[in-house]
C-alpha cells in the first residue's frame, strides 16, 4: 500500500468515523464503535489494507477493541458518541495551536469545541504547532491546566494522547 492511498483511505476512514457514517451505509453504536467487517465492506478496502492504515497512522487514529472485530476514532468526532474515558489528571500546562485570526474571539470568550464534542489540547508545544499549522501561521496557546483543575475542570485523554475539555475560559489563556 503506498502512501498516498493509506492517506486517502485514512481520512474517508476519519470523515465516516467521525462525522459521517451514514454517507458510507455504517451506523455507530453509542461508543463511537462499528464491526471491522462492516467497515471494510462499506470502503472497499481488504482487512490488511485497514490493519496496515491504523497501524501506520501517524496519530493513532483509529484504535480496535479488544476483540478486534470493532474499531473506532479514538477522538475528534461531531457526531454524538460517549467514547467513555476516564477523567484524568492533566500535566500543569497544555497547549493549543490556532490562528492569529481566531484570537480576538478566543481570548475574549474562551475555547470552544466548535464543530466537535470537546476543545482538543496537546501536552507539547511541537504538537500544538502541527494542529495551528493546519490554518496557517500557528499560534500557540498556553493553558493553566493546573489551575483549571483546582478550579473544578475536569479532562479526559483520549487513546491517542489528545487532552479533552469541555471550554477553556479565557482568563486560563495566555498567549506563548
Ligand atoms: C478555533 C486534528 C473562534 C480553534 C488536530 C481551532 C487536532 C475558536 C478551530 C484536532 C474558538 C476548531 C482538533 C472561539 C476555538 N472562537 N475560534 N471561541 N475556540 N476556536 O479542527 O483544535 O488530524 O475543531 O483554535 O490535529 O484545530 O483530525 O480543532 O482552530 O488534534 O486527527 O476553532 O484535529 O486532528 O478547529 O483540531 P478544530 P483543532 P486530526
Amino acid at each position: 500500500m503506498n502512501e498516498a492511498r493509506l492517506v486517502s483511505v485514512s481520512k474517508r476512514m476519519s470523515r465516516h468515523l467521525r462525522h459521517a457514517p451514514e454517507e458510507i451505509g455504517i451506523t455507530l453504536d453509542a461508543a463511537g464503535w462499528v464491526a471491522v467487517a462492516d467497515l471494510i465492506a462499506a470502503l472497499r478496502i481488504t482487512r490488511a489494507e485497514l490493519e496496515t492504515v491504523v497501524a501506520g497512522n501517524d496519530k493513532r487514529r483509529f484504535a480496535f477493541d479488544e476483540t478486534g472485530e470493532l474499531i473506532r476514532a479514538s477522538q475528534g468526532h461531531s457526531v454524538a458518541v460517549d467514547l467513555g474515558l476516564e477523567a484524568a489528571v492533566p500535566p500543569a500546562t497544555l497547549y493549543h495551536g490556532t490562528v492569529e485570526r481566531f484570537l480576538p474571539a478566543i481570548l475574549s470568550e474562551g475555547l470552544r469545541p466548535m464543530k466537535r464534542h470537546a476543545v482538543h489540547l496537546s501536552a507539547d508545544v511541537e504538537t500544538a504547532h502541527r494542529v495551528g499549522s493546519r490554518r496557517g501561521s500557528a499560534t500557540i496557546l498556553v493553558i493553566d491546566a493546573a489551575a483549571m483543575s483546582a478550579d473544578g475542570h475536569t479532562f479526559h485523554r483520549s487513546a491517542n494522547g489528545v487532552w479533552l475539555t469541555s471550554t477553556v475560559p479565557p482568563r486560563y489563556l495566555t498567549r506563548r
